[in-house]
């Protein structure tokens, strides 16, 4: 059996933004040119996540593993713009048979309807965004919501300590939070007191969804060494969080999936 599953969004109407972006975008133009034509996951993994789609207007296709990381900003894109799309959830027994099939060895990955592939978390985080309506048109208001996404990118910091025996691990955690976090939360707050409620001009953007899921990742105790309390030295972010985990459709989405390290997207407890 097949230690990989599809979960499907919640909707199962396609929206009126994304019929109007299928309808003016011709389906060999939504693909950036650069994406690589690669082979679709091995036959009985493929035919059994058909299977699920069938009904669905949609195939397009999140490959990640179970837990947050570098997919949940295009998860939280797509499910508020009411884009339509499927999971491919790997485990560790699975991932090695599939590995070969993705584009650069590794996940995430958005399968087109077509079956070409993208990769790279930050391309895919903005093509979604763009799906979406979450990535500003104006040039400015886009490059301020970059601005944040990167400021906020807590992954590369710790990217070396993920192998590292545990007590090594979190003692190395420990000091790479006064000596790399501390910085970065301090200019995120700094941005946040002067660029209002949102990251970018007076709406959410794909911004403020990266810098949410960058905040709650490192307060969620995924990364050993990162205390979850870690957001109480910081207020405006403390604040900006919970405003963002109460927008409708990402409280909804964390109502449904709040287990384990998702908790910690949830909005504060009242
Ligand atoms: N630069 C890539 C890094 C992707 C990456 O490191 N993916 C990890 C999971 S977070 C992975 O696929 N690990 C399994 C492997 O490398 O075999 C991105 O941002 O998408």
């Amino acid at each position: 059996m097949m230690e990989h599953y599809a979960i499907h969004s919640a909707h199962s109407v396609m929206p009126t933004r994304w019929t109007s972006f299928r309808r003016h975008v011709p389906s060999r133009q939504r693909c950036a040119p650069a994406m690589s034509q690669h082979k679709k996951p091995s036959e009985a993994g493929y035919q059994k996540i058909v299977a699920h789609a069938a009904s669905l207007e949609t195939s397009l296709k999140l490959h990640y593993f179970g837990f947050p990381g570098r997919a949940e900003a295009s998860r939280l894109c797509l499910t508020v713009g009411n884009v339509p799309y499927e999971e491919v959830i790997y485990t560790q027994g699975s991932w090695p048979e599939h590995k070969g099939q993705m584009p650069f060895g590794q996940v995430p990955v958005l399968e087109m309807e077509d079956g070409k592939m993208l990769a790279e978390s930050l391309a895919i985080e903005r093509y979604v965004a763009k799906l979406a309506g979450l990535y500003p048109e104006d040039p400015l208001q886009a490059g301020l919501a970059d601005q944040a996404a990167f400021l906020s990118d807590i992954w590369e910091v710790f990217a070396h300590t993920i192998y590292m025996p545990l007590a090594q691990k979190i003692s190395v955690r420990r000091e790479l939070l006064v000596t790399k976090i501390a910085p970065k939360l301090q200019n995120l707050s700094k941005l946040l007191e002067t660029s209002g409620e949102y990251v970018a001009g007076d709406k959410l953007s794909y911004g403020d969804v990266v810098v949410f899921v960058n905040l709650c990742s490192l307060s969620s105790g995924i990364l050993p060494g990162v205390p979850t309390d870690l957001l109480k030295d910081y207020p405006v972010l403390k604040v900006y969080r919970n405003r963002i985990a109460c927008i409708p459709a990402i409280k909804e989405f964390y109502e449904k999936r709040g287990e384990g390290f998702r908790a910690a997207f949830k909005p504060d407890a009242a």
